[in-house]
């Protein structure tokens, strides 16, 4: 039977496991990145593993999210990245040079590669066809120290594009039509491969816009082939030498497979407060816009900033709006510099920031109250952009730049500029923001700075067979990493830092949670299906951890985070019907009987002291029970390499 992309590249990489479905993989892993954000926690995880040097073939710190340094924990968490990167072998991206995704698409994603990151968004090198994954950070520090990378064996979805896009409708626009078929569940457990004659119109940027935002439908990743456009991309970067072509079989099986026209697409809007409540922009036509804002890892390119520099050439935006554009990378900035683009758009009137995550991650730029925000990222979660009663909407450059010139929505299609952009034939390439590790012989001289913002990881203790606890919160369908531990300016510079972050678990849905928690010896949380959506945060798992969560019991979970929750030590515990999710409530004593036969495959009996009961499975791996019965990944790791 013939093969797709992604089974070739899993093949080229197994090290353990049978490449079946419903069985774990473990791949070794070629690259690593980590962001700041996760990343100092991650180095955190290195360290404690013992490993001097990393063994992947490249991993790259890159510092994309933590940049407004207000206080010295930003920064100081910087300097921790930097030293110990210079230590450990792994290449440092520094601030200014631009968002992780982006930066390593343009310089270091190569096809046919195994690349994992500490960010949800890794997926973005699917574009030039690396089979790229988010993951936690404790994985990704595994993986740099040679261990294999596990994911469950995908189905395999293929997006087959025919017709080209028409003029004003973006590679955005793509991949809010697959969200708005899919949903934000529709890819757990798949790797979605695009194909079809509609691939070769689109350009690497375009591709990895797609891919990028691939991790909104839940999938393992997205990856596109690898062709005489990624070639002509790779060779405009100075890369030619790691083209390798790469294309399905002609006979490949796919699980499912969805066709997209897409010369029949239109304009797009993921409305409040989901990427897949998708909108056409026209039935959105009288909305009034307060903020735009263009950048972050999903609409960064040159092609993309161009394009809205054209449309805002000579024009100026509507005094009702305020445009805030954060170039992706410093290489995208210095052409758009160069060519004087970057003038055109602050002559119309728009805030530059530098190349960074910024609003994305609610770093600044929230809008006001009950402001309208169309924004060209990748998320448009609840309280997300620091506006709690903000509606952000996900749109493409196109639609951001055309509706900032009006202060209305506006289909782009009504404002058109007279020929697409067209790529570089050559990017100019400056790596001297990337600075190399010590050689490993002078590894001992490089001593590691710490600042006082880092504090001790929470340890996990071993479950038991039988475990009574009080139910302390109890969540809905869709929960976001970013309910349960936040972001935004206030609350980041503290990753390194857990029992602060401990403050805010959960603030958007329960603010009395943490305290709850505290005062409580332990406990589980209920949550409904998709729990634990969006990012690739192990602080998510970590915090409960910390505030003495031992089990989440949910219709389903999200896949990054199920993994994290294994990571930590948490049980991630199914309800083999979804409908008993209703017998149970907050306060509720809940007694969960038989775990260790749950770890083995077995079910798990689930009680409150009002009599109701309810069956549950554990569907985690012989791998990960082990983790689970290690006490977290960090101690079973060490059992390993004793
Ligand atoms: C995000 O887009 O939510 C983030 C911030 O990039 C996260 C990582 C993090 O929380 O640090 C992600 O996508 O994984
Ligand atoms: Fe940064 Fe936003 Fe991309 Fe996350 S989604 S990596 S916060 S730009």
């Amino acid at each position: 039977m013939g093969k797709t992309i992604a089974q070739k590249i899993i093949d080229a990489h197994l090290v353990d496991g049978t490449a079946a479905p419903g069985c774990e993989v473990g791949l070794r892993i070629d690259q690593t990145l980590t962001q700041d954000a996760t990343g100092t926690m991650a180095y955190l995880e290195y360290e404690a593993m013992g490993i001097p040097r990393v063994k992947t073939e490249l991993s790259v710190a890159y510092i994309d999210h933590n940049t407004l340094q207000s206080g010295f924990m930003n920064a100081d968490d910087h300097r921790f990245i930097r030293t110990i990167a210079k230590k450990i072998g792994v290449r440092y991206s520094r601030p200014g040079n631009g968002i992780c995704h982006q930066v390593h698409l343009e310089r270091f994603a190569k096809p046919g590669k195994t690349l994992i990151g500490s960010d949800s968004h890794t997926p973005t090198a699917g574009g030039i066809g690396a089979l790229a994954m988010g993951a936690g950070g404790l994985d990704v520090a595994v993986a740099m120290g040679g261990g294999a990378y596990y994911i469950p064996y995908p189905k395999m979805t293929l997006v087959k594009l025919t017709g080209a896009l028409p003029p004003m409708v973006s590679a955005k626009d793509v991949i809010l039509e697959v969200l708005r078929v899919l949903s934000v569940k529709g890819g757990v457990g798949k790797i979605i491969e695009y194909g079809g004659e509609g691939v070769k119109t689109l350009s690497v940027p375009q591709r990895a816009t797609i891919t990028n935002m691939g991790a909104e439908l839940g999938a393992t990743t997205s990856i596109f082939p690898s062709d005489e456009v990624t070639h002509a991309f790779l060779k405009a970067q100075g890369r030619e030498e790691d083209y390798v072509e790469l294309s399905s079989d002609p006979d490949a099986e796919y699980d499912e497979i969805l066709e997209i026209d897409l010369s029949s697409l239109e304009p797009l809007a993921a409305c409040p407060h989901s990427p897949d409540n998708v909108k056409p922009v026209r039935s959105l036509a009288m909305t009034k816009v307060d903020q735009v804002c263009i950048g972050s890892c999903t609409n960064s390119s040159y092609t993309d900033l161009m394009t809205v520099a054209k449309m805002l050439k000579g024009k100026t935006v509507s005094p009702d709006v305020s445009l805030a554009i954060a170039p992706g990378s410093r290489q995208v900035l210095a052409m758009l510099s160069e060519n004087g683009a970057l003038a055109d758009l602050l002559n119309a009137g728009a805030r530059i920031l530098e190349s960074a995550c910024g609003p994305c991650i609610g770093m600044g730029q929230s809008p006001n109250s009950a402001g309208v925000s169309l924004r060209t990222f990748n998320r448009n979660f609840e309280g997300r952009s620091g506006t709690r009663d903000a509606s952000v909407y996900l749109v493409s450059p196109e639609t951001a730049a055309a509706s900032c010139l009006t202060g209305y929505f506006t289909d782009p299609r009504t404002l058109p500029i007279d020929a697409p952009i067209a790529m570089p034939e050559h990017f100019p390439i400056n790596d001297n923001m990337v600075d190399l590790p010590a050689p490993a012989e002078e590894a001992d001289k490089v001593e590691v700075l710490r600042g006082p913002n880092i504090k001790p990881l929470p340890q996990a203790i071993p479950v038991d067979d039988v475990m009574e606890l009080p139910c302390l919160l109890k969540v809905g369908d869709n929960i976001t990493t970013d309910h349960i531990m936040p972001a935004g300016s206030k609350i980041l510079p503290y990753r390194s830092n857990i029992p602060h972050l401990a403050n805010y678990c959960f603030e958007v849905c329960d603010p009395e949670f943490p305290a709850r928690a505290m005062a409580a010896d332990g406990g589980f949380i209920l949550g409904g299906a998709n729990y634990g959506q969006g990012s690739s945060r192990e602080h998510a798992a970590l915090v409960p951890l910390y505030l003495g969560i031992r089990a989440v019991i949910a219709k389903s979970f999200a896949r990054i985070h199920k993994a994290n929750l294994v990571n930590a030590g948490i049980l991630p515990l199914e309800f083999k019907d979804a409908a008993d999710y209703d017998k149970f409530a907050l306060g509720d004593t809940l007694r969960l009987e038989n775990v260790f036969a749950g770890l083995e495959g077995g079910t798990i009996t689930l009680k409150n002291a009002q009599g109701e009961t309810a069956e549950l499975v554990c569907d985690i791996s012989e791998r990960q029970a082990k983790v689970i019965r290690a006490g977290g990944l960090l101690n079973y790791t060490k059992e390993q390499n004793q």
